[in-house]
């Protein structure tokens, strides 16, 4: 009987030492066009990049609700938003749900959170968290503590983020047990506030516009002339692109009104001063260029896109930055031997495309999203995938790396065969996508649809338009093909399937004339 029970512990051990470690690590609002392992046309990401060049690359990686809390939940449950909970940014997670957290935990795994959690309510199955209140701040960040104690930092966010990560992988980490860590980044999230060393850089260098920045509305449908993200319109010029109110305060079209001017102060006043001197002489130079031209329309947004791209991308060198950090950790440790990576952020991002910021469009610049992993000896350096995959697949493809079968109420599918060279393509044909709220913050009209790999189906219920798109030919979705006669036997197929795919994960809430 001692025998038997030794061999079980044996067996037991040595199962558990076969479970890597994992690290999760999401940015915010991260495009893929901003990573070069993606585009090189904007920045060079050596350390993301590393991840695809040791592991995988996925490029058909997409969310199923473009908007931040939404996309959190579905990483934590493996669940579409309307079985979540989730669906917009204001609604509290319900922390007495099972979730992946909870379930690597069951499987042995120390689990732990250090960053961005934005979904109200405080984490739940994790060993060690530390979490930003709400958004969180660039500067002068705060950081709630398992005690529920607000703590003063005055590191950068993208730095404090890291050195807490790196503090516990050091310090706290039990080596007896597998780890499964989330690391989440506040940037490249708006207001895009760099750190100084990037800034420098970034703001000497002119950034190539899209084809479609100047874009007008002629000819398109309901959402894209009611929604409100525009660089040109939306997009402010003192607390987005960080330029002194003084500046531009008497000139009538560019005039901040007072929350604006409020809460300029509020962030440049969280800047520590011995960057905040020569990060306001940098961006004085923009306030003096519209003083100088006081430019409207199509000069103003030319100006606006060129600051908007300067302090997006010197934010997103610092995510680059702190990867390089915690892969570096992870070779000198020698835990790389045994951990599974990804990288991936919570959702695309507009980066000028059709003249807009933000995100929320099914259209696949703001529902796609970066995925690359590594994970050594299992996965073949340098490969790519262009399955059709989505972020319910997160929690069953961790859960698959640890040994642990998902449950069946997760709706995603794991890539663990994918990852592992035993398969190419994933069985999926198409993708669900429902993307609810409204008016606030940007009046992005509610829809939802289904992505194949070559068509796309949008509905935008609540105008009751329908817009259809051959994405072979169309990539940049510019042509709405809904009333092109030789594609109406493909539409009433997708219709068809929409309507079956919408039930098959049991999404019973009405949308228009779908039941
Ligand atoms: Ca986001």
């Amino acid at each position: 009987m001692i025998y038997r029970l030794a061999i079980l512990c044996l067996l037991a051990v040595s199962s558990q030492a076969q479970q890597p470690n994992i690290i999760y690590i999401m940015s915010d609002d991260h495009d893929a066009d901003a990573i070069s392992a993606y585009n090189k046309k904007f920045i060079i990401t050596p350390n993301i990049d590393r991840i695809g060049k040791e592991g995988m690359r996925f490029t058909n990686c997409f969310v199923g609700n473009s908007i931040c809390s939404p996309v959190r939940a579905t990483v934590l449950t493996g669940q579409h938003s309307h079985l979540n909970g989730i669906k917009d940014n204001r609604t509290s997670f319900d922390g007495s749900k099972i979730t992946l957290p909870k379930l690597m935990k069951e499987a042995g795994y120390q689990t732990v959170l250090i960053g961005k959690w934005h979904l109200h309510s405080l984490p739940t199955g994790f060993d060690y968290w530390a979490v930003l209140p709400g958004q969180g701040l660039y500067y002068s960040t705060r950081l709630i503590n398992m005690n529920k104690d607000t703590v003063k930092y005055n590191e950068y966010a993208t730095s404090l983020i890291t050195n807490q990560t790196l503090s516990w992988l050091k310090e706290k980490r039990d080596p007896s047990k597998p780890f499964f860590l989330m690391m989440h980044h506040k940037a490249p999230h708006r207001n895009w506030v760099p750190e100084l060393k990037w800034l420098e850089i970034f703001s000497k260098k002119t950034l190539p516009e899209p084809p479609t920045l100047y874009t007008d509305t002629v000819g398109k449908g309901a959402a894209f002339k009611h929604q409100r993200m525009s660089i040109l319109k939306d997009m402010t010029l003192c607390t987005d692109l960080k330029i002194d109110p003084q500046y531009i305060i008497d000139i009538p079209h560019l005039k901040p009104d007072s929350n604006e001017i409020r809460s300029y102060n509020a962030f440049m006043n969280g800047i520590p001063d011995a960057q905040r001197k020569r990060m306001k002489e940098i961006f004085a130079e923009r306030g003096k260029l519209l003083q100088q031209l006081k430019p409207k329309d199509k000069d103003l947004l030319k100006l606006k896109y060129q600051w908007y791209m300067q302090d997006y991308l010197a934010c997103v060198s610092s995510v680059d930055e702190s990867v390089g950090q915690i892969l570096n950790y992870l070779d000198e440790s020698g835990l790389s031997e045994n951990t599974l990576v990804i990288y991936t952020s919570d959702q695309g991002f507009y980066l000028g495309e059709n003249g807009w910021f933000d995100k929320r469009f099914m259209y696949d610049v703001s529902m796609n999203t970066p995925l690359l992993v590594k994970w050594k000896g299992k996965i073949k350096p340098g490969s790519v995938n262009t399955s059709l995959v989505q972020n319910i697949d997160f929690a069953p493809t961790m859960l698959d790396g640890a040994g642990v079968k998902a449950p069946d109420w997760m709706q995603g599918l794991s890539l663990k065969q994918i990852l592992t060279g035993k398969q190419s393509e994933l069985a999926r044909k198409e993708l669900y996508y429902r993307y609810y709220e409204y008016p606030i913050d940007h009046y992005v009209i509610p829809h939802m649809g289904i992505r194949e790999k070559q068509y796309k189906l949008i509905y935008f219920y609540t105008a009751n338009e329908w817009e259809f798109y051959n994405l072979k030919a169309d990539p940049q979705e510019q042509k709405n093909l809904v009333n092109i006669p030789k594609y109406q036997a493909e539409i009433n197929r997708m219709k068809l399937k929409l309507v079956e795919v919408k039930n098959r994960y049991k999404d019973t809430e009405p949308a228009g004339e779908l039941k």
